[in-house]
């Protein structure tokens, strides 16, 4: 062990005293040096998406897209780019839950041939504004309130609900992070969306219009409200931890990325304005074409060296990717260079390995805080002999913006179809199955409940009105309100949507293409448990890449029927059901009869049922659900209760567990 000017330290045990009860001396340059450190450990953190998890990984071209772009990821098939993701909630400080209802960012570094390029987008494809000018109120609505700093990570509190109703084109947004997409089961099961509309620019300087979206493998999947809410008490790092253990696992999560391509000419035929982020390019408008895949293969070695101090930046682009007019996208390129100079400490914050290109840079750029390279010679400037000129500009080799020609005089304000603000929202709403309806329905019920000013509430339900009456209807009836008049709208007359119902936007339309692999399951054990039924559900679930785990009264070892030996890897109280995907009770005689009366695991039996899981009961497991109040009689396709048992069991488990969730089941309130 050393001091960080490398001089060995003898003892890093005590301080430096006169007499062992002596007062201890400022002399003591190694317990000073130690403690000076430790006290600048923390960096300031990000003003939002303070709370994320991030991982390796790369991307890989299905085939070249030169007439397209002539960004190097995408130009050969099987061209693998390095990647560095960083996915975050928004409204949280760094310590906050994972589970909090909020938008995810889903932020990817493609560390390029030709230097890095950052897509730094969200799990939804649309924003809250439309303008860079109201970002700072925005943020500052939805952040805990200034006077009391509470509530930490939500947006149920009047100033959020206060600003939004008073900004129509955020309903849209609202939609979106209302519904269950607000409370992703796994960072790993989100698609994410590059939300403003950006150019490919080719090889012949030529542009088309581009949005990008992330699809998951795995499906995109959701929680329950009260599943969220329970799981942030026990397992705040629910996410972070979700992501870090699959991944060392080995099962790597993967994203296709798709991209919707349009001319300009096709965009002004649109009902909507492409530079408009509160609007989305409906799928049925613009297909999305697959071009590629990203797999997340390693962790970070340090959370802070990597996950904390990734710098990602929208102005970071490489040839081949370029802007257009999106006012929101255009302070966003000011915005997060900004940001790192302050989070990071200088202008350096390049230099950092997890934020340095792999592409070689070459400039005359100097000094600065915490500089690392050391640059030699005596030329910083450009032109010059004494170096030889170098480094060169690189002409038509290097970054040329499109040349995009300038229409109109300055002014501030907006074009007439940014006006519009409900047709999209509608569109949402109108597309998702009944459960999600019901589901968006309820968290504005929940989160104008928390709202203390009657007004905000009329309005926001005035807003909603201009939705969808059934949506408003529900809000108000769920609030004991009267619904009152729609919110007047700025255009007299409302431009004609191209699309009516677009299937894609409900998670129901991405079940995945992986079944349950990488999914938890809780195995029920007791003294006296079915050894053999346990054994047969493991190895169903382990030949479908998902986990079983053991969790007993306590953790530890217990007695089979058998009179095997079996070890409770958790616990009912260190590992409550709402972190698992499904529940298993393999039976065994008289092993859960002293369980029955205990509340807490009925607790564990009625949590999945009322989230809408799968669960399996075998033998006497199915006494421990009727203890638990979980009716066995009705039809649902979740419960699968056999009370002599069952041969195929397990593969009929494994079959309802790949179904997610059986909303078939809820009924709100619940009914247990
Ligand atoms: Fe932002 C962080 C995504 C609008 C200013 N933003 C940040 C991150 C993501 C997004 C994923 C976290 C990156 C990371 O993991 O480190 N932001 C979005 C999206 C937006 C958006 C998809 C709308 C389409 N953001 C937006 C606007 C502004 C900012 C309009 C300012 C004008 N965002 C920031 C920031 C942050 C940031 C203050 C905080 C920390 C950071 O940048 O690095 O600069």
């Amino acid at each position: 062990m050393t001091t960080n000017q490398g001089v060995p330290v003898a003892d890093n045990q005590s301080s430096l005293k006169a007499g062992l009860r002596g007062p201890a001396l400022l002399k003591d340059f190694i317990l000073r040096e130690k403690i000076t450190h430790f006290d600048h450990e923390r960096i300031p953190e990000r003003i939002v998406h303070a709370r994320g998890s991030g991982a390796h990984g790369y991307f890989e071209a299905y085939k070249p897209l030169t007439s397209l772009t002539r960004a190097a990821p995408f130009q050969e098939a099987g061209k693998r780019t390095p990647v560095f993701v960083r996915f975050s909630t928004v409204q949280g400080e760094r310590g906050s839950k994972d589970t909090a209802r909020d938008v995810r960012g889903f932020a990817v570094k493609f560390y390029t041939d030709e230097g890095n390029w950052d897509l730094v987008g969200n799990n939804m494809p649309v924003f809250f504004i439309q303008d860079a000018m109201k970002f700072p109120d925005l943020v500052h609505a939805v952040k805990p309130e200034p006077h009391h700093g509470m509530p930490q990570a939500g947006s149920a509190h009047d100033t959020f609900w206060d600003f939004v109703s008073l900004m129509p084109e955020s309903t849209h947004m609202l939609m979106w992070a209302m519904s269950d997409r607000g409370i992703p089961r796994s960072y790993r099961m989100m698609q994410g969306f590059g939300v403003h509309t950006y150019r490919f620019v080719n090889g012949d300087g030529q542009s088309s219009l581009v949005k990008f979206h992330w699809k998951p493998l795995l499906g995109t999947h959701s929680l329950v409200w009260e599943e969220a809410v329970k799981i942030s008490g026990c397992d705040p790092d629910f996410h972070r931890r979700d992501l870090w253990e699959a991944i060392e696992s080995g099962a790597y999560p993967e994203w296709e990325l798709g991209v919707q391509v349009f001319s300009e000419a096709d965009a002004d035929k649109f009902s909507f304005d492409v530079l408009d982020a509160t609007k989305l390019v409906p799928e049925e408008l613009v297909p999305v074409t697959p071009i590629g895949r990203m797999v997340l293969n390693r962790n970070p070695d340090n959370f802070f060296a990597e996950t904390e101090q990734v710098a990602f930046c929208t102005a970071h682009v490489v040839p081949g990717i370029d802007f257009t007019n999106d006012p929101l996208l255009a302070g966003r390129i000011h915005s997060y260079v900004d940001t790192q100079i302050s989070r990071l400490g200088g202008p350096n914050f390049h230099e950092l390995p997890i934020n340095a290109p792999l592409a070689p840079v070459h400039n005359n750029q100097r000094d600065g805080m915490h500089r690392q390279a050391i640059h030699r010679g005596r030329v910083s400037y450009e032109p010059n002999s004494l170096g030889g000129g170098c480094p060169f500009q690189t002409g038509q080799m290097g970054f040329v913006p499109f040349p995009e020609p300038i229409q109109g005089d300055e002014m501030r304000g907006k074009p007439e179809k940014f006006a519009e603000h409900y047709n999209q929202a509608r569109l949402f709403f109108d597309s998702q199955t009944a459960p999600e309806k019901a589901h968006i329905i309820a968290a504005f019920r929940f989160e104008l409940s928390k709202v203390t000013v009657p007004a905000i509430r009329t309005r926001t339900l005035a807003m909603l009105r201009n939705v969808s009456d059934e949506l408003a209807g529900g809000v108000a009836e769920g609030l004991g309100m009267d619904l009152p008049e729609a919110m007047p709208r700025a255009l007299p007359r409302t431009p004609k949507p191209e699309v009516k119902a677009s299937p894609a936007l409900s998670l129901m339309a991405l079940p995945g293409e992986q079944g349950i692999r990488s999914r938890k399951v809780a195995i029920v054990i007791a003294d006296g448990v079915d050894g053999a039924a346990v054994a047969a559900v493991q190895a169903a679930l382990a030949k479908e890449g998902a986990m079983g785990r053991l969790v007993g009264p306590r953790v530890g070892p217990f007695t089979t029927a058998q009179g095997k030996t079996l070890e409770a890897e958790a616990s009912f109280e260190n590992e409550p059901s709402v972190l698992f995907d499904g529940l298993v009770l393999p039976g065994g005689e008289g092993a859960f009869a002293a369980l029955a009366g205990n509340g807490q695991v009925r607790e564990y039996v009625q949590d999945p049922y009322r989230h809408c899981k799968t669960i399996l009961a075998l033998g006497s497991g199915v006494d421990l659900l009727a203890a638990a109040g979980v009716p066995t009689d009705g039809d649902d396709a979740g419960l699968l209760a056999f009370a002599k048992g069952k041969a195929n069991a397990p593969a009929a488990f494994v079959k309802a567990l790949s179904l997610h969730r059986h909303f078939e089941r809820e009924t709100d309130p619940p009914r247990v």
